[in-house]
């Protein structure tokens, strides 16, 4: 069984919103057009506490996009986004969401990011998507949404090291790009085995 995985259509990474995606926005039809063929639709959403761990506004001295240093490594400092039940932490009004059987939330932890749909970013806390999509018997994947460098990236590479086979529609995903990190999570996802369409 296949599943089509939309990774953050939210309003913060859209234009206007507080971590814009150029673009991000523009993805939103193909993606709505892609959920008709699909056998099943998970969406994921960044659905932090305010005062998250990972908003640059609570660490002295430091702006946005400055890097620090967690308990789990190196962590990028963002913008406050996604604030549970805040406007920008809602999906894009675009996208439908009615074909989605799941929700995954995540980054709801105070003190650790998750970019990955199914690890946190000290890469061994689950989401408990693995869990689902296997006990659904799914096995292949297309990953589409924001940002590509970013959550795409990372529950895509995760997704292929699990042993699920997972295509990226780079078509229908928008980047960050913060210094270079676009050419090394394509080569990273390359590299993990994602199929790049
Ligand atoms: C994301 C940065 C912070 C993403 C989420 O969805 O790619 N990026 N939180
Ligand atoms: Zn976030």
């Amino acid at each position: 069984m296949h599943a089509l995985i939309v990774i953050d259509v939210q309003n913060d990474f859209c234009p206007g919103g507080a971590l814009a995606v150029d673009e991000g926005d523009r993805i939103v039809p193909g993606i709505n057009a892609l959920m008709d063929e699909a056998e099943a639709v998970i969406l994921t959403q960044d659905w932090h506490p305010a005062g998250h761990s990972s908003f640059a506004s609570q660490h002295e001295g430091k702006a946005p996009l400055e890097m620090t240093e967690m308990p789990y490594g190196p962590q990028v400092l963002w913008p406050d986004h996604c604030v549970q039940g805040s406007h920008g932490a809602a999906f894009h009004a675009a996208l439908n969401t009615d074909r989605a059987e799941m929700i995954v939330r995540k980054g709801f932890r105070p003190g650790i990011d998750s970019y990955s749909a199914f690890f946190e970013n000290d890469h061994a806390t689950p989401t408990g998507l693995e869990g689902y999509l296997r006990t659904r018997g799914i096995e292949r994947l297309t990953m589409v949404g924001l940002a590509t460098d970013f959550c795409v990236n990372f529950s895509a590479v995760d997704a292929a090291k699990l042993g699920f086979d997972t295509t990226v529609r780079t078509d229908l995903c928008r980047a960050i790009d913060l210094d270079g990190s676009l050419k090394a999570a394509t080569e990273g996802m390359i590299q993990a085995g994602v199929t790049l369409v």
